[in-house]
């Protein structure tokens, strides 16, 4: 009888960690939540709709994401003053205007997340963060993905995800249709299962980013409408 006992319970954890190994880790990538592109800091390239009760919403997702034990990554843009993405380092040229740089088209920005700036700082606790991934520093590159630049140089993203086990990314922040767009669809590239949640993001414009909407579902990447951990968990 006390064999069978230790026998069925031996099995029941078995089966348990069975389970808890197959359940895949999930880590979390706030894009860009800086001051320059937020209203709530009267920003440079301020995003519609980043008011303070935005950035407190994706301030109380982030923390119940930690809570639920789900490591909890930034990107920064962080930009050198001659970044080639500004239109003030092109005579004659405006905001928003259209260039081919690199053989690419290259939206020009008002300057922003200059390195060392206060709009380049992240508006989210920093004890949140496990770490920090910055890109855009090349002046001749622009870095919409959290991943690599526009010249294919890599940053420590994928090293970093690797090394702590994620197999599953949640991504959410600004802008929808530039770096939240690039950074989801890098991430499903380099084989990671990826959720973006719409509610805590925010874009550019309405076209292009329900066109990065359409994109992402189109590569597999699973869109929540808002947080919910449980679908974190299935999806
Ligand atoms: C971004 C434009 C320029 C973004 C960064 O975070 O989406 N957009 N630099
Ligand atoms: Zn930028």
């Amino acid at each position: 009888m006390k064999r069978w006992g230790v026998f069925c319970i031996v099995t029941i954890l078995m089966l348990i960690g069975g389970w808890a190994m197959a359940a895949e880790k999930i880590g979390v990538i706030v894009v860009d939540v800086q001051g320059d592109f937020t209203k709530f800091k009267n920003g440079s390239l301020a995003v519609e709709g980043t008011d303070e009760a935005y950035i407190k919403a994706v301030e109380e997702a982030t923390r119940r994401l930690k809570s639920a034990g789900y490591p909890i990554y930034a990107t920064q843009d962080w930009h050198p003053k001659n970044h080639a993405s500004f239109f003030t380092n092109h005579p004659g040229k405006k905001a928003f205007d259209v260039i081919k740089l690199h053989g690419k088209d290259q939206v020009l920005w008002p300057p922003h997340c200059v390195q060392n700036t206060p709009g380049a700082e992240i508006l989210l606790d920093q004890k949140l963060l496990k770490a920090v991934v910055k890109k855009g520093m090349d002046p001749q590159y622009d870095s919409y993905s959290g991943f690599q630049d526009d010249g294919g140089k890599k940053t420590d993203m994928d090293k970093i995800l690797k090394k702590d086990g994620i197999k599953k990314v949640v991504v959410y922040g600004i802008a929808t249709d530039y770096c939240v767009r690039a950074t989801a669809l890098d991430a499903v590239t380099a084989g990671y299962k990826v959720i973006m949640i719409k509610n805590l993001s925010r874009g550019v414009a309405p076209d292009t980013s329900q066109k990065a909407i359409d994109e992402m579902k189109s590569r597999g990447i699973v869109i929540l409408e808002d947080l919910d951990l449980e679908k974190i968990k299935t999806n």
